[in-house]
């Protein structure tokens, strides 16, 4: 594929006024009229040509004006339908007829069946395999659809926007027709037609309008769809309130499917849901499961403003909808959860996630300037990283501004497709602020390094800070400006206090935010009584890698102490990385590894801590996890080191004071029926945090055997069959709980592939073997997505022992999958092969192999765009 640049924007040369569109659906042979009625741009060239994008299709009927035209007039081939002679100002008509068949497309891109479901997902380039159409995110139109299909097997036939009217068609057919009077791109287009159940609802705009809200999901499923329906009315409630948004239509639709590319799909007024993401009850659903399930539907719904009423002129602006939308649905779970723990998730998730694309071959900005394969990146730089630079925007300019700034984005841009510095200049209108040198937090790629230290004189009562950052050469960027890099920051005192400067140089301050904006800076904080401990970063305000040498018993102090609950979870963190990477090192030379007790020692004073949310708590004890101190190593990996080493400082953790774990599964019982709030599953999750220590300490899997038995909901029962298979997977109670697990829930998709993600992470070099068998199991297939990221998936990324073993087994195994994948679904094939996205970063055996089986699929002949491109950029 060619490489499209951000730089060869333009507009097309016609304007798309209304598109018609009517489907016969059939499983194999779908029938596609699209009536398109276009004219010429004013100022357009006037004899430039019409020119269609297609993916896979055959063109079965050409009218102009509803006249056939002549085949001299146009050339169509499988991706592309030119039209010439057209008119050089009036309107006309173009009408297409294409045949296409939606029982072969294993893609799941365009129209597809799923479960005998006719669903779509357009997104980014899916219309154009439905029928020829100028398919890019600026060509806004209004759409009216018709759907033709046997009414037995699709008594339901749904699109965007308000329900026309429907009839009877004869033959056992009938019809149904959608209006939706929002211009918008072809990615949002939507249609799903079967036969599912339903949950009903309404919801009262602020203006008092009604809406109708409907999930639709299989037969059956309508109970575990009634967390989705709450989730969703409290997310149109909240983007009243916080953001002024109110929804726009008559009905609110979401369709739950089991195969899916992702996570779920914004089309207008007509979500796509991965039903991963829709269905929960307490027997099936971990919290987690909740909490996602809150989060994306939320997600959805707010693009409907940030993404739908305004949307994106190009694929390169993907940050715009996505990164700021991304921020809506983190503020809306910080709302409606504990704003604190809400915030170390995230920031987990960006540093385990995020921060090795950045430091990887495939690092990219924010707001990429060129690519070959858009699917590519829908990437954690996108969103997440698109998402904390929305933040720091907020952070800037305030609160009350950056909602002004919404309020102005939507006032200016309504109706639009719209791009990256149209939104950043709606906050410098709002501010007055000059956010030029800000935006490079845009378009330059890499983690930027804040290095700092610190001085006290005692007897000036002056505070020295001396900050520098760098920002690491990324592919196609060697040399990178200084950023404007907000720090949030606390002078704690010994009592726990805070100083309170009388005078600071060397930097703008702002309220608790220290701008950094030069490459080096030495600030200085006057009228400092005594030495205090510099809190830096909190609510981890710049998304940065902070290298600030604190002394351990600051960090504890900080961890003790500090008024903002994330910055003692860093500080924990930070006081455990060294141990972790002194003894990942020990490990690898052989010599005995010392874990600090002081570490210990506060880790266990915080799991004890009655005052602080058991949450919060569950955070602090959950040691940085393997990948941390993999990114932390920076290079010359070896997974097993840092395996053995961390295993060595939790058993030491485990093994200091067992009875406060003990203590801890005994206090934190929820008792009466299951609820999902967020104060019982933190107290679910502080329980089961414990019962791993627990069962580490006491070197037996009797405990969590019983937790197994004794649980009654799939939180603590995961957890604790999580705890058996991975601490104890040689064990008869893990082969019994293993196959208890299964036969009870082998009719239930989602939980299986629970069972199948928990036997994929068992670390060791044994589970490539396992994964293998696994494979082999009635259970599995290679044709839903769900199941292969579960398994192969989940083998990939979140089992370092078992896939980067040292003889290469693993990066074979991962080969011959992708290769497998790839004919049939490139973007899921695409996707996991990222899993091996930091593989220079291993020590030179594994490197080595690694290197191999990436050749391997580079040199396998037909790739797909997708999965060619990623091994390409991995390669380089
Ligand atoms: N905007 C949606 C992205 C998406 C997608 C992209 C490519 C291929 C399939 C896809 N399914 C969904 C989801 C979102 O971010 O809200
Ligand atoms: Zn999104």
């Amino acid at each position: 594929g060619r490489i499209i640049h951000l730089a060869d924007y333009r507009r097309t040369d016609f304007v798309l006024e209304r598109v018609d569109l009517t489907f016969e659906l059939d499983p194999t042979e779908t029938r596609v009229e699209a009536r398109l009625i276009f004219h010429r741009r004013e100022g357009a060239d006037p004899a430039a040509p019409l020119v269609l994008d297609g993916d896979e299709l055959t063109l079965a009927g050409l009218l102009f004006d509803q006249v056939e035209m002549e085949p001299s007039r146009y050339d169509a081939t499988p991706d592309s339908l030119t039209i010439r002679d057209l008119p050089a100002s009036e309107p006309f008509e173009i009408t297409i007829t294409t045949v296409i068949n939606p029982e072969a497309n294993t893609q799941l891109m365009g129209l597809y069946r799923t479960n005998g479901v006719y669903c779509t997902q357009c997104e980014a380039e899916g219309f154009r395999r439905i029928t020829y159409f100028p398919d890019r995110p600026d060509v806004l139109a209004v759409y009216t659809v018709n759907i033709i299909a046997d009414k037995a097997s699709c008594p339901l036939l749904l699109s965007n926007g308000n329900f026309l009217g429907g009839a009877g068609y004869g033959e056992g057919k009938h019809f149904a027709a959608w209006f939706d009077p929002h211009p918008k791109p072809s990615y949002l287009f939507a249609l799903v037609a079967g036969d599912l159940g339903v949950v009903e609802d309404t919801f009262v705009t602020m203006s008092g309008r009604e809406v109708a809200l409907r999930i639709y999901v299989e037969h059956g499923k309508e109970p575990r769809a009634a967390y989705a329906m709450d989730a969703l009315k409290r997310s149109m409630r909240w983007d009243e309130e916080a953001f002024g948004c109110e929804y726009d239509l008559d009905i609110f639709m979401v369709v739950a499917v089991s195969d899916f590319n992702m996570g779920a799909m914004e089309n207008k007024g007509l979500n796509v849901f991965n039903d991963k993401y829709v269905l929960a009850d307490p027997e099936t659903a971990t919290d987690q499961d909740y909490a996602n399930i809150e989060a994306i539907i939320a997600h959805e719904y707010f693009h409907n403003w940030t993404g739908n009423r305004v949307t994106c002129r190009d694929w390169f602006q993907l940050c715009l909808k996505e990164g700021l939308t991304v921020y809506r649905d983190h503020e809306f779970s910080a709302d409606q959860r504990s704003r604190a723990v809400k915030r170390i998730a995230e920031v987990r998730h960006l540093k385990s996630e995020q921060f090795p694309e950045d430091a990887g071959p495939l690092a990219h900005p924010v707001r990429p300037v060129k690519y070959r394969e858009i699917n590519n990146f829908y990437t954690t730089t996108v969103y997440e990283k698109g998402s904390e630079v929305t933040r720091m925007i907020a952070t800037l300019v305030g609160r009350e501004t950056f909602r002004k700034g919404m309020d102005l984005y939507f006032e200016r841009h309504d109706g639009d497709a719209a791009t990256i510095e149209d939104f950043v200049k709606c906050f410098e209108a709002a501010s007055g602020r000059d956010l030029t040198q800000f935006s490079l937090w845009y378009h330059q790629a890499g983690t930027p390094l804040v290095t700092v230290s610190s001085a006290y004189d005692a007897g000036k009562g002056v505070l020295t800070l001396s900050l520098e950052q760098t920002i690491p050469p990324t592919p196609g960027q060697a040399v990178k400006e200084p950023m404007h890099i907000p720090l949030r920051f606390g002078l704690l005192l010994a009592d726990g206090s805070e100083a309170v400067p009388s005078a600071v140089e060397g930097a703008e301050v702002t309220g608790d935010v220290l701008h950094l904006t030069a490459r080096r800076q030495t600030v200085t904080f006057s009228g400092i009584a005594s030495r205090p401990v510099v809190s830096l970063n909190r609510g981890f305000s710049a998304p940065i890698n902070l290298h600030f040498e604190q002394a351990p018993a600051d960090l504890a102090h900080i961890a003790r102490n500090d008024s903002d609950l994330f910055a003692r979870w860093q500080a924990l963190t930070d006081l455990a990385l060294p141990n972790l990477v002194a003894a990942a090192r020990n490990a690898r030379a052989g010599t005995p590894v010392e874990p600090d007790a002081m570490l210990a020692d506060t880790l266990l004073a915080i799991a004890a801590d009655e005052t602080l949310e058991p949450a919060f708590r569950a955070q602090a004890l959950a040691l940085p996890s393997e990948s941390d101190i993999a990114r932390e190593l920076a290079s010359n990996n070896d997974p097993d080191a840092i395996r053995a080493g961390r295993e060595a400082v939790f058993a030491f953790v485990a093994g200091r004071d067992p009875a406060v774990f003990a203590a801890l599964t005994e206090r934190h019982r929820t008792e009466g029926p299951f609820a999902p709030d967020a104060a019982s599953a933190g107290r679910r999750a502080l329980r089961n945090a414990a019962l791993a220590y627990l069962a580490v300490a006491e070197g037996t899997p009797a405990r969590a055997a019983g937790a197994f038995a004794a649980a009654d909901n799939m939180t603590d029962l995961s957890a604790a069959l999580g705890v058996l298979a991975h601490r104890f997977p040689d064990a008869p109670e893990t082969a019994e709980a293993l196959e208890a697990f299964r036969a009870r829930f082998a009719d239930n998709a989602l939980v299986l592939d629970k069972w199948f993600s928990i036997q994929a992470t068992i670390p060791g070099a044994g589970a490539l073997d396992r994964v293998k068998r696994l494979m082999g199991s009635p259970h599995f297939t290679m044709a839903n997505p769900n199941r292969v990221r579960a398994l192969v998936g989940t083998f990939a990324f979140a089992n370092p022992t078992g896939f980067n073993r040292a003889d290469g087994a693993g990066y074979r195994f991962l080969a011959e999958q992708i290769l497998a994948i790839d004919p049939k679904n490139p973007q899921l094939a695409a996707r996991i092969l990222t899993a091996m996205r930091s593989w220079r970063a291993l020590e030179e055996v594994r490197a080595d192999h690694a290197l191999n089986a990436l050749r391997s699929i580079s040199n396998a002949g037909k790739l797909s765009s997708d999965v060619a491109d990623i091994v390409e950029r991995m390669l380089k």
